[in-house]
């Protein structure tokens, strides 16, 4: 837990020089209101994720997959960053070797101001042409909310337009795996908000672990990689993440 010799033990390995990586899930954005994906009020409580976040999915039923993307897009575009995306971006301007990776899609980090953020999902706020027309550029931004029509359709060929998110069973962005497996090369490596099952974002913490990197959990419930780490401590991040940060020297 958060007593007296862990509190010292993180404030004395955040120190100025330190190479910092904090890797996030759904977990630290559940404090501003964004449903987690698995556990008792998770997302995927109603839906296999077989069902929706696949591209055979998206084949079978373009409607269906954007009828619940547009609905978390909805919901998500009422929520605000909470104490723990505050905090990570006040360390990304604080710490000059510090990066943070998400595997969440929700763009809350970013609008907290950390800068860059290491996206292996991608963003709920891009999109694609699902049919890649050579016209349309790799993927955009797009902010409606909510769409008009489901799915919505690329202004170029008439064809659906998908989720800028990647999928089960979509390779993800190679540039995006090489810069976070580069992270792993640091001094402290926290894992935040994950259930640490999706790979290959779960594996990033024993690669930090084979570095000699301190490895930290903050979750409230166990995950296979609590037995792996240094240091876990078992509450809220929006919670944990202040007292932390109220320890580093001013
Ligand atoms: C790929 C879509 C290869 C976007 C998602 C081994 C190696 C490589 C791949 C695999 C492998 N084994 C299996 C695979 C395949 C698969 C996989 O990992 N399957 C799992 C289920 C076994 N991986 C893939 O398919 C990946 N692709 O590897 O491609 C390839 C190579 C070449 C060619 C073709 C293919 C793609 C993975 C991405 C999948 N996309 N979603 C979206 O809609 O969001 S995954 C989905 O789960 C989300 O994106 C989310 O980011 C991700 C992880 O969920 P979490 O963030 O952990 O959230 P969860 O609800 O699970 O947990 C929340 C936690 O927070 C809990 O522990 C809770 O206790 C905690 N919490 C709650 N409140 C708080 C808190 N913690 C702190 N504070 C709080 N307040």
């Amino acid at each position: 837990m958060l007593d007296g010799p862990v509190l010292d033990r993180l404030a004395r390995t955040l120190t100025p020089d330190a190479r910092i990586t904090v890797m996030t899930g759904a977990g630290v954005s559940a404090a501003s209101g964004v449903p987690t994906f698995r556990g008792s009020t998770g997302l995927w409580r109603n839906f296999r994720a077989e069902d929706l976040a696949t591209p055979e999915a998206f084949a079978r039923n373009p409607r269906t997959v954007w009828e619940w993307y547009d609905w978390r897009r909805q919901l998500i575009a009422r929520c605000v960053p909470n104490r723990a995306h505050e905090i990570l971006a006040s360390w990304s301007r604080r710490f000059p070797a510090f990066t943070l990776i998400t595997q969440n899609v929700d763009g809350l980090h970013e609008r907290a101001g950390t800068d860059p953020v290491l996206r292996m999902h991608g963003s709920i706020w891009d999109v694609s042409c699902w049919n890649g027309c050579a016209a349309s550029p790799p993927r955009w931004r797009d902010d409606t909310v909510p769409f008009t029509a489901l799915p919505p359709t690329c202004a170029h060929c008439g064809g659906p337009l998908r989720p800028g998110v990647v999928w089960f069973g979509e390779p993800l962005d190679p540039e995006v795996v090489d810069a976070c497996l580069d992270a792993t090369r640091c001094d402290v490596f926290f894992t935040s908000g994950t259930s640490a099952v999706v790979y290959p974002a779960a594996g990033l913490v024993a690669h930090a672990r084979r570095h000699g990197a301190t490895t930290v959990e903050v979750n409230p419930e166990g995950t296979p990689a609590s037995g792996e780490v240094d240091l876990v401590i078992a509450q809220p991040a929006e919670l944990v993440l202040p007292v932390v940060d109220a320890q580093l020297p001013r």
